[in-house]
């Protein structure tokens, strides 16, 4: 099957909070690092990279490039928690997530079904999540895998949006300079312009012995593939995931218990659909309920067994929001799970039955979009 691999990247991130958080900072350029003697540049404001001014940059350098500069030492703990939040969107975008940095990662969107019929109109749709929730603007990249998505995401930067398809990945690479091939470095690229290889079409046309002669059989392998546009690296979740979880707050207060499991319902088969993408089948089921004057309630329950499947997660859900005994006033709700085993893992209790109809209905999923079937009945 073909993939459809997107690359997300914030553009001047540490820059971009800081514009959020201090008007003062805003259209102008803005320089985050090290301020002291030897301090580097962490990142600038597009404002100020019209002076010349990038990351890595000496700071004593980027003085003299633009004078008129503001120059700061920047926040962390503030950055992260924008990536968090920037991060939780992108969970509701793809079960499968590699985050490359604080500020960009790969989601894989491949098997997503109709949701993908219109990739452009997703990543629009991602965008402006991220915008409206955090007021940080992304640039984004899709194309059949990471190397193509990953340069698609920094071509139109800032605010950029670019799709690749599967039939335009030649002429998109081509006229590209060789730097832009990953692990192409200073001496890499030194070399190939000494035999006056500057773009991917001249790298493309190499003949392979002498690629191979000059750089040895690893690398030239490696260049042969990507000047062709070949990557078949998986988008790996980096780590394990603790929890996968699902909330929502409303925006009217719920008032009574039907209308609360139904959403309850709705947010177990997210849930379940996610696990099952991910592989996982978890042992805790977490209810969380906020009421209107923000008391949050947490009740958690053990599964007898570990599952990914949507009634087992309700059925627990139901029991703790029973228990609970809440039905007015109610401001969010949530379910989670953690306690993850291996999906491989068969217990004496596997249900190859049920396995078989969730694969059937996360394929029916897939195809009338996200969550197209779900069981009423379960509610009651
Ligand atoms: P980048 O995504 O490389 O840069 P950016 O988001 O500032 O700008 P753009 O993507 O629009 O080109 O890095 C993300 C953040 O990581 C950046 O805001 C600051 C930090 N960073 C450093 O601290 N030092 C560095 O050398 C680089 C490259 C980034
Ligand atoms: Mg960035």
């Amino acid at each position: 099957m073909d993939r459809i691999i997107m690359h997300v990247d914030m553009d001047a991130f540490f820059a971009s909070v800081e514009q959020l958080d201090h008007k003062e900072y805003r259209g102008k350029p803005l320089i985050v690092g090290g301020i002291g003697g030897r301090g580097v540049v962490s990142t600038c404001s597009y404002e100020a990279r019209k002076f010349g001014v990038h990351s890595a940059m000496p700071t004593s350098k980027a003085r003299k490039l633009c004078p008129q500069g503001i120059f700061i030492q920047g926040n962390y703990p503030r950055y992260a928690e924008v990536s968090q939040q920037i991060f939780d969107i992108f969970d509701h975008y793809s079960p499968l997530i590699e985050p490359l940095s604080i500020d960009e990662a790969f989601l894989d969107l491949t098997g997503m079904g109709r949701l993908m019929d219109d990739p452009l109109q997703y990543a629009m749709k991602l965008k402006q999540e991220i915008r409206e929730k955090t007021g940080i603007v992304a640039s984004v990249g899709i194309a059949p895998n990471k190397f193509i998505a990953k340069i698609a995401s920094d071509l139109d930067k800032p605010d950029g949006l670019v799709v690749v398809a599967k039939d335009e990945v030649q002429d998109f690479l081509d006229p590209l300079p060789v730097r832009r091939i990953w692990g192409v470095g200073a001496k890499t690229a030194a070399l190939l312009d000494s035999i006056h290889i500057r773009t991917v079409l001249d790298l493309r046309k190499l003949d392979y012995q002498r690629l191979r002669n000059m750089i040895g059989e690893k690398t030239a392998q490696h260049l042969y593939n990507l000047s062709r546009g070949l990557d078949e690296r998986p988008v790996a979740p980096r780590g394990r995931a603790k929890s996968i979880g699902n909330e929502i707050t409303f925006g009217e207060d719920i008032q009574t218990a039907e209308e609360a499991l139904e959403v309850l319902l709705q947010l177990s088969v997210k849930v379940g659909w996610r696990l099952r993408k991910a592989g996982f089948k978890a042992k805790t089921i977490q209810l969380k309920l906020r009421t209107r004057d923000f008391t949050t309630y947490t009740r958690q329950k053990q599964l007898f067994e570990p599952s990914n499947f949507d009634n087992d997660i309700f059925t627990a859900i139901k029991e703790l929001f029973q228990n609970l005994n809440i039905t007015r006033n109610i401001r969010l709700l949530g379910v989670s799970t953690s306690g993850f085993g291996e999906m491989e893992a068969v217990s004496l209790f596997h249900d190859e039955k049920k396995d078989k109809l969730y694969q059937a209905i996360d394929g029916i999923n897939s195809k009338f979009g996200k969550l197209g079937v779900t069981r009423g009945s379960l509610i009651k």
